[in-house]
């Protein structure tokens, strides 16, 4: 097999690109990375990357001219690789598995008020109630997790789930949206992760700027 290619798009901007960045990183799975920058404005014709995915849509992964699309089908490639990835115990890693889908499908309000933008700081006074609805709900979501694995990881040892949920956590932190102690100190430690740090740093030197993801 030659070194699969991540396609990802600005680390400052993309939140799907971070997740499989992160799985594949943690599986110690080999990779090159082509970045496509993001459109600067969306475009009537559909996504950008029709040349690169099939959906027109960044991250996917390319093993050998196989195009595999999709943030959650990307890690769970890594993780049959590297099991690690998730939990061990057959329900703890079915619950790991409902976490990355709850993130994978939900919170389309927070999404859209909130996008991802690393560099940023604001705050949370023009974000829309259902998005601070959305962001409590994650918060209940992270402190029950947290509570039944004892941590200090979302199931215990980091997990796909918290790749799914590391740019949701980035967001707490660009719009500086209320948190309870515990997530805020979970959101902390994903921070604090040496795969993240690098990606934020990376994400800091990157130069451009978008306006449509400025003025949330
Ligand atoms: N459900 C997809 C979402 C991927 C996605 O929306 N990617 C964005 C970048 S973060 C994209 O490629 N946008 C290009 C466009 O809309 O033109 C996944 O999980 O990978």
């Amino acid at each position: 097999m030659a070194r699969p290619i991540l396609h990802i798009a600005d680390r400052n901007y993309s939140s799907w690109s971070l997740r499989p960045w992160l799985a594949l990183r943690h599986a110690g799975i080999e990779f090159d990375e082509a970045m496509h920058p993001l459109p600067e404005a969306v475009s009537p014709e559909g996504p950008a990357f029709r040349s690169i995915s099939p959906t027109g849509r960044v991250p996917a992964l390319d093993i050998d001219g196989v195009v595999i699309a999709d943030s959650l089908a990307i890690c769970e490639w890594a993780a049959e690789l590297n099991p690690g990835l998730w939990p061990e115990a057959r329900l703890e890693r079915a619950l790991a598995r409902s976490a990355a889908a709850i993130m994978h499908s939900g919170f389309a309000a927070l999404r859209s008020a909130a996008p991802v933008n690393i560099r940023r700081r604001s705050d949370s006074s023009r974000l829309p109630p259902a998005a601070l609805a959305d962001a409590a709900e994650m918060d209940a979501l992270w402190r029950s997790w947290l509570q039944r694995s004892g941590g200090p990881f979302l199931f215990g040892d980091w997990s796909i789930a918290d790749a799914m949920f590391a740019p949701a956590a980035t967001r707490f932190v660009t719009y500086a949206i209320d948190c309870s102690e515990e997530a805020s100190a979970y959101i902390a430690r994903l921070m604090e992760e040496p795969h993240m740090k690098e990606w934020i740093n990376l994400a800091l030197k990157e130069g451009r700027s978008l306006e449509r993801y400025e003025t949330a």
